[in-house]
């Protein structure tokens, strides 16, 4: 844990005017925690507007509060006296980030361990499962602000996307309770879980099928991976967290300790997501390529075209399996391998972002 939010509190009883912001690539967490915030803060009398540093497409409609969110142009320059940056470091903010740089007071809000706090007051809980889970302990034991309905399905979204709906092993017992308090406080769980994942448009599921085409494991079987081209994508605009779900398919096998998606962002820049288990810590594989997360769920950006960047991964995947006992003998593409059971119990972690 690194700051307080005694600290953070004061802060925002200290300032009028607020910019609320995330990591680009937003996920649930990211989206529902600041609007749960930003509706506390209005509660409070407060004046606030959120900056999505990416669209958010139409994934995140039903969650209330979003009419007070825009997405971020060039140019901008907000009359707002303090900046809070929510389930990330504000170098993980786009386009943002010179404005967050420019001398604006910042607050940090996150769970991310890798973020060693930034700004004028910063809590980071890397215990908490997410940043939702933070923000639930602002504003119901801190902020005297009381929870409404809108927050309550806001911070139940951001719980459920970063535990997988409840699945993974972040999931503790007072993730448990803190949803059990959003539900008697009207958060719908049946409804949130709908708009979440059972609201697809045709062409998102139609290219799960040609994303498991791509499906590979190594020899042994420990380390399973597939690939997103931009081919495979094409005009679609749904945003990156939601092929980002599609990592769930290799990490199904039984055998992988190890599951990776190569995501093509660029002809010469490639998107890297690690999911893990059995103590296998895909946050010091994505560190070896610039990026950063949790033990369990971590990714990395390379400037490299997919081919090249594949290969260099998958190399070092397989030495770091290697070298954690796991005795994956290369990154070589095998496909098909059956590999031995490695006897997996433990579910792998919560999400990079
Ligand atoms: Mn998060």
């Amino acid at each position: 844990m690194v700051g307080s939010l005694e600290r953070v509190t004061q802060a925002i009883k200290a300032y009028s005017r607020f910019l609320i912001t995330w990591h680009v690539d937003p996920d649930p967490d990211c989206v529902g925690s600041g609007l749960a915030l930003l509706l506390a803060l209005q509660a409070l009398g407060k004046e606030v507007i959120a900056v999505s540093p990416d669209p958010l497409g139409d994934w995140f409609d039903f969650l209330p509060g979003i009419e007070f969110c825009r997405v971020f142009e060039a140019g901008f320059n907000p009359p707002v006296d303090a900046v809070i940056v929510e389930d990330c470091e504000p170098d993980r903010c786009g386009g943002l980030v010179p404005f967050l740089k420019s001398g604006v007071p910042v607050i940090n809000i996150d769970h991310h361990g890798t973020n060693r706090g930034f700004g004028e007051a910063f809590y980071i809980d890397s215990q908490a499962a997410a940043t939702g889970e933070i923000v639930y302990e602002l504003i119901t034991e801190h902020m005297g602000v009381s929870l409404t309905r809108d927050m309550a399905t806001n911070l139940y979204a951001a719980l459920s996307g970063d535990t997988g709906t409840f699945r993974y092993s972040n999931t503790s017992s007072r993730v448990l309770f803190i949803a059990g308090e959003l539900a008697r406080h009207g958060a719908d769980p049946g409804a949130i879980a709908a708009h979440l994942y059972e609201n697809k448009p045709f062409e998102e599921v139609n290219l799960i099928r040609e994303v498991l085409d791509t499906l590979e494991i190594s020899p042994n079987g420990e380390m399973g991976w597939i690939t997103v081209t931009r081919m495979m994508l094409g005009e679609r605009q749904w945003s990156g967290q939601r092929s980002e779900d599609l990592i769930k398919y290799p990490r199904m096998i039984k055998t992988v300790k190890l599951a990776i998606m190569f995501r093509e962002l660029e002809l010469a820049r490639t998107k890297v997501s690690f999911r893990s288990r059995n103590n296998i810590d895909a946050s010091k594989l994505a560190r070896l390529f610039g990026g950063g997360g949790h033990m369990y769920a971590a990714g990395c950006t390379i400037d490299k075209p997919l081919p090249e960047a594949k290969a260099m991964v998958l190399e070092a995947a397989a030495e770091l399996l290697a070298a954690e006992g796991a005795g994956v003998s290369g990154g070589e593409e095998g496909k098909g391998g059956n590999g031995r059971n490695s006897g997996t119990s433990q579910t792998a972690g919560n999400d990079l972002t």
